[in-house]
């Protein structure tokens, strides 16, 4: 279909009118069941649902309406009224499937039917439940035979605790820890970097924390578009007078200024507020050398401050009694030039003093970040080096301050909490053992990188798919696909028809399951489940809508029908009791994990949700040397396209407003000022110039990487942005293609989706 394009500069504040234009063109009319109020109503409240988009904390007394923009699209999104049904699948091939797009494949609408792919005919036929657990059983069962390592068992971070729980327990009785997940992708570089210098996987912060807090330093996330209810937290902040200082290399409206959809007043007078009090467009890969340089003008006020007999800078206090590494960390930050930060960053040396300043005066910070620090070659280290910066005013454990990474799938952070994790080290093994009765493996599982890997050199031999569009989102897309064909066995668990359904293996199953939004019901009654948000609390959550199709099994109980079909017969684990009664998987739980999930059965219920117990919190320091560690990297420079020559820039793949991850709504990145097309490079006025380009011409993106493979996206319309020199922007699935799979972060294997380095050609 051809849309009509329009690129045209957009100044209005998230939230207000645009928000209530963009969700109307989601909402009737287009082929979308939704009585609007009555479900958004009970969205993230405690006797509701959890939205099924982003990950951030539902409060305890919750907005009346407590749902955003892109919340209530993606409830729209799964409640649509489009169905996929097998009467599709007999009208298309799926060789005729693969040239369609992400939006149009799924905007086809619900799954409906269990289906087998039929390679005689290309096209995926309808098959009975019943079949499709005794096929893949059958052929989990061949495989284990010979290999229990060669199936590997992915999830997207939307299934619940108790799906998550079950589904981890079914790889480790198969044998093998390959629990890849999307946070392999995505905040992995958080578990690793966090765990390593305050002994914890995940952030510290409570929603309270931000009532409290005296300044708020935001790195690398798009609050606008992917967790836009946190704004309101933002804007409580910003009215009480917080300063929020911003690194990113876009001017990202949602870290501008808002306007509350939900205030009749400001929509009327269309009052903003202001977001950011400051922004520095640090360039792609530049955060550890803008930290540094922060921290080099703290060190200096400090030993100004001491000179003068003043109150001191850094909190010594804390630092001597809780840290470790402290000395050798200044050392090093009084030792670098303000040349080499300047140039690594991209920021002047008076700004980011300026940053300092304000970071110095205030007593409780809130640091908050995203993709822009986590998906680089030292994504880790970038997480680190925040937190160096944390540990010089002691803004761990303490009361409106602390390390706010802001996740992305709704349950993603609860799934590793719940055991999915193909480091067996981060699970109590002996405990699961003893309590399920077998051997758990203990050799160390594959990542996504890892199964990647492994797919291509023909190790791994079955995929099952819990969610998630994994062929679509992982990178190099021209060398997984072909390799992809040669599996024994792929399983593809989902609501929506997607690429990486249509990329088939030999044996090939697509199985609908239940959203969280439609009523689970099983033999005891309507089943509630749990999630974990961003911030470490535990939700219940309630389905409330009728399903799409009769034929549809929940997730809980297509695992558990796998694991009975695939599995040795064991007598500890009674997976239909289970399934009639989600409880009892609470409990099960709770035993494995009794210090999280005490009395859980009953605390899911508490509004806001129940706190995880945190360590660092309470400043119990859970980590090699006991107390909380400085870590120095040994770069400035977080990326790829450091030493790929003359010429190069560094490629930021980017989320548009309309997409979750490649679910993709729409056309319209209204923040950005793009309708009608995806297929756009942002780039600064003089790289436009400096390479003959036009703006409003066309390019090609050549991956700037020489091992053998070409790798090259076409067809982009240049549009000049305001980005920093040296740096450009793609839509993101689309350049995927660009990615070499071997560009990850270092320690945790994330996809340096944030600075590809890339040459641009004309045409
Ligand atoms: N509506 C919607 N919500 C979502 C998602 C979605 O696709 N749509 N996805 C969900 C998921 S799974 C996730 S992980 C999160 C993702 O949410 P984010 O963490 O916001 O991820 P991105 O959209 O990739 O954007 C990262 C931001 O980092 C900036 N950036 C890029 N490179 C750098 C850098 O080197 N340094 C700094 N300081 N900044 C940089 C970019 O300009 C951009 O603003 O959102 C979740 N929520
Ligand atoms: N270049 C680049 N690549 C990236 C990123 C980037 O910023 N740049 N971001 C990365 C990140 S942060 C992530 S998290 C990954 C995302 O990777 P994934 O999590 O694998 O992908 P999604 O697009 O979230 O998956 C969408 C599909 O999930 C299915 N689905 C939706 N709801 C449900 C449900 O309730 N149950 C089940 N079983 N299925 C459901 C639907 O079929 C839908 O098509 O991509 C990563 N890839
Ligand atoms: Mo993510």
């Amino acid at each position: 279909m051809r849309r009509s394009i329009k690129i045209e500069r957009y100044d209005q504040p998230a939230g207000g009118w645009g928000s209530v234009k963009s969700l109307m063109r989601h909402i009737p009319g287009n082929g979308v069941a939704f009585s609007g109020p009555p479900i958004l109503a009970k969205q993230n409240k405690p006797e509701g649902f959890s939205c099924v988009s982003c990950a951030w904390a539902k409060p305890a007394r919750p907005h009346a309406a407590e749902f955003c923009e892109n919340g209530a699209k993606a409830t729209a999104w799964e409640l649509t009224s489009s169905r996929t049904t097998p009467e599709f699948f007999a009208r298309h091939t799926v060789s005729e499937l693969l040239e369609w797009s992400d939006h149009d494949l799924e905007a086809e609408g619900r799954l409906t039917h269990p289906m087998r792919y039929d390679p005689t005919s290309d096209r995926y036929v309808p098959v009975t439940w019943d079949e499709a657990f005794a096929e893949i059983g059958g052929e989990l069962r061949r495989l284990r035979s010979h290999d229990p390592k060669s199936a590997v068992f992915y999830t997207s971070g939307r299934a619940s605790l108790e799906t998550s729980y079950a589904y981890q327990l079914m790889a480790r009785l198969y044998g093998n820890n390959n629990l890849p997940d999307s946070s392999n992708m995505c905040h992995e570089s958080t578990s690793v970097g966090l765990k390593a210098s305050i002994g914890v996987p995940v952030g510290t912060v409570h929603l309270d924390d931000f009532n409290k807090t005296d300044a708020i330093f935001f790195f690398g996330q798009n609050v606008g578009s992917n967790s836009p209810r946190m704004l309101h937290d933002l804007q409580e902040a910003s009215r009480r007078g917080v300063p929020i200082v911003t690194f990113n290399p876009l001017p990202e409206r949602g870290l501008i200024e808002f306007v509350n959809p939900q205030s009749p007043v400001e929509m009327l007078t269309n009052n903003a507020t202001r977001i950011s009090s400051d922004y520095h467009k640090v360039r792609a890969g530049g955060d550890i050398a803008a930290i540094a340089g922060i921290a080099k003008a703290l060190v200096a006020l400090d030993d100004e401050a001491k000179a003068q007999g003043a109150k001191e800078v850094l909190d010594w206090p804390f630092i001597e009694q809780h840290t470790h590494g402290a000395l050798e960390f200044i050392a090093w930050v009084r030792d670098l030039a303000w040349d080499d930060i300047e140039r690594n960053s991209g920021l002047e040396r008076q700004g980011l003093e300026e940053a300092a300043a304000v970071y110095a005066r205030a007593d409780r910070v809130i640091l908050i970040y995203g993709m822009g620090l986590t998906q680089h070659r030292l994504g880790v280290e970038n997480v680190r080096m925040l937190v160096n910066l944390a540990l010089l005013r002691g803004n761990v454990g303490k009361l409106g301050a602390g390390l706010c990474p802001v996740r992305g799938h709704s349950n993603v952070q609860g799934q590793r909490t719940v055991g999915i994790a193909d480091n067996p080290d981060l699970v109590p093994l002996d405990r699961l053992g003893e309590q399920h009765g077998f051997e758990p493996p203990r050799e160390r599982g594959l990542d996504t990188i890892a199964t990647c890997e492994g797919v291509i050199d023909g190790s791994v031999r079955a995929f099952i798919g819990l969610g998630g569009n994994f062929v679509r989102a992982v990178p190099d897309k021209s060398r997984i696909e072909p390799a992809w064909r040669k599996l024994d066995l792929s399983v593809q668990i989902a609501t929506k028809l997607n690429r990486s359904h249509l990329v088939t293996g030999k044996t090939t199953f697509l199985l609908p399951c239940l959203g969280r939004i439609e009523i689970d019901r099983q033999r005891t009654g309507p089943q509630a489940v749990t999630i974990e948000d961003s911030l470490t609390c535990i939700h219940a959550s309630r389905g409330q809508r009728e399903p799409a199709s009769p034929h549809l099994l929940s997730e809980l109980k297509i695992v558990a029908e796998i694991a009975k079909a695939s599995l040795p017969a064991n007598p500890q684990v009674d997976w239909d009791a289970w399934v009639d009664d989600y409880s009892l998987v609470r409990d099960a739980i709770e035993q494995t994990f009794p210090d999280d999930f005490a009395d859980f059965n009953r605390r899911m219920w508490e509004p806001g949700g129940f706190p995880r117990p945190l360590a660092a919190r309470g400043r119990v320091w859970e980590t090699d040397s006991g107390k909380a560690n400085f870590l120095v990297p040994d770069d400035l420079d977080a990326s790829f396209a450091k030493d790929a020559g003359e010429g190069v820039m560094r490629l930021i793949t980017l989320r548009s407003n309309d997409q979750f991850n490649t679910t993709v709504y729409g056309y319209h990145d209204r923040f950005r000022g793009v309708d009608g097309t995806r297929d756009v490079l942002f780039m600064n006025r003089k790289d436009i110039d400096r390479l003959g380009l036009r703006d409003g011409g066309t390019a090609t993106l050549v991956t700037a990487v020489d091992d053998g493979s070409d790798r090259r996206l076409g067809g982009l319309r240049i549009v000049e942005y305001d980005i920093p020199e040296g740096c450009c922007g793609a839509y993101y699935p689309e350049a995927n293609v660009l990615i070499p799979l071997d560009h990850h972060a270092r320690e945790s294997h994330v996809p340096a989706a944030k600075s590809v380095p890339v040459r641009i050609e004309a045409g």
